[in-house]
C-alpha cells in the first residue's frame, strides 16, 4: 500500500481490514481517554478516529446516525425523553433532535476532548450540540446510570467499540441499570457489533439484553467504512406487544425531505430485522 493509507488495525478483526486514503492529518492527541485523530481524506471526506478504529467518516456517518437514532425512536410511542451515552461527535444527537415527539435530551459522554475536536474539525456532526433539546453531561455512562431510575422513554447507547473506556457499556450490569433507568414500555438501543467479524461479540451482547429485557433483537445497517462494511445494534424493550420490524411512528416521504434523511425510511426499518441466514441461524443457537 502507498504511504499515505491509514488501516485499521486491531484485534477484534484479525487477518483482513479496511484502509482509507489520507490527504491531510488534522489533528492528533493523547486525551485523558484515548488517542484521538481526525484526517481528511481524498474520498471519504473527515474521518474520526479514536485508538486507532474509525469512529465515523463524513462519507456514510448518517447511516449508522439516523440507524441507531431512529430504529429505537420510531419503536415507542411517544419517545419524549432520550439518553444518549457516548457520541462525542454529535451526529446521535443530531437526528434525536429531528424527531418531532422528542422533547428533552440528555447526553452523557465521558470525553470532553472528543466534543471540543469534532466543533473544530467535525461541524457537520457537531452540530448536534446546537440543539436547545439537549443537555451535555461530561461523565461515564455506566456511573450516569447508576443513579438514573424510571426517567427515560428511550436509551441510545453510542459507544465505542469493547477494548478501551466503553468496556463497562458492554457488561450485564449495564443492561440492568439501563432497564431501571427507563419508564414503563421503554426502549434501549446500543451499538452491536458487526455479524462477519465478530458473531460470538454479537450473540454475547443479544444474550445479555435478552436476560434484562422481556422482549430483544439485533438490527444492522450497512456502513462501508466499519469493519466488514456493516454494523448492528441490539434493541431492547420493556413493552411486551412491540413488534420490531413495524415502527409505531411511520415517515412520509415528505417526513424523510424534511428532516433530511439519507439512509433511514420506515422500509429500511423493516428491513434491518431481517438477518442473513448464518447470522439467524447462530442467534437462534447461541
Ligand atoms: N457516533 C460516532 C460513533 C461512535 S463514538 C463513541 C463515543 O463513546 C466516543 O465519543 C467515546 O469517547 C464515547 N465513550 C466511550 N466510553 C464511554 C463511556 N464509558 N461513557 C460515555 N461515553 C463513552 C462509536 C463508533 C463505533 C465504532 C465501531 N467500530
Amino acid at each position: 500500500l502507498k504511504k499515505n493509507w491509514f488501516t485499521e488495525d486491531c484485534e477484534m478483526w484479525p487477518g483482513g481490514t479496511f484502509s482509507v486514503e489520507v490527504k491531510e492529518v488534522l489533528y492528533s492527541e493523547q486525551s485523558d481517554y484515548q488517542e484521538i485523530t481526525v484526517f481528511d481524506t481524498t474520498k471519504f471526506g473527515k474521518v474520526l478516529v479514536l485508538d486507532g478504529i474509525i469512529q465515523c467518516t463524513e462519507k456514510d456517518e448518517f447511516a449508522y446516525q439516523e440507524s441507531i437514532a431512529f430504529l429505537p425512536l420510531c419503536l415507542h410511542k411517544n419517545p419524549e425523553k432520550v439518553l444518549i451515552v457516548g457520541g462525542g461527535d454529535g451526529g446521535v444527537a443530531r437526528e434525536v433532535a429531528k424527531h418531532p415527539q422528542v422533547k428533552e435530551i440528555l447526553q452523557v459522554e465521558i470525553d470532553e476532548k472528543v466534543i471540543e475536536v469534532s466543533k473544530k474539525y467535525l461541524p457537520f456532526l457537531a452540530v448536534g450540540f446546537e440543539s436547545p433539546k439537549l443537555k451535555l453531561h461530561i461523565g461515564d455512562g455506566f456511573e450516569f446510570m447508576l443513579n438514573h431510575k424510571n426517567e427515560f422513554d428511550v436509551i441510545i447507547t453510542d459507544s465505542s467499540d469493547p477494548v478501551g473506556p466503553a468496556v463497562s457499556l458492554f457488561r450485564d450490569h449495564y443492561f440492568q441499570l439501563m432497564k431501571s433507568a427507563l419508564k414503563p414500555n421503554g426502549i434501549i438501543c446500543s451499538q452491536a457489533g458487526t455479524v462477519w467479524n465478530d458473531l460470538d461479540l454479537v450473540s454475547n451482547i443479544l444474550n445479555i439484553c435478552k436476560k434484562q429485557f422481556p422482549k430483544a433483537a439485533y438490527a444492522y445497517a450497512s456502513v462501508p467504512t466499519y469493519p466488514s462494511g456493516q454494523i448492528g445494534f441490539v434493541i431492547g424493550s420493556l413493552d411486551n406487544d412491540i413488534v420490531f420490524d413495524k415502527p409505531e411512528r411511520v415517515f412520509t416521504e415528505e417526513d424523510e425531505k424534511e428532516m433530511k434523511l439519507r439512509y433511514y425510511s420506515s422500509e429500511i426499518h423493516k428491513a434491518a430485522f431481517v438477518l442473513p441466514t448464518f447470522v439467524r441461524q447462530h442467534l437462534a443457537k447461541n
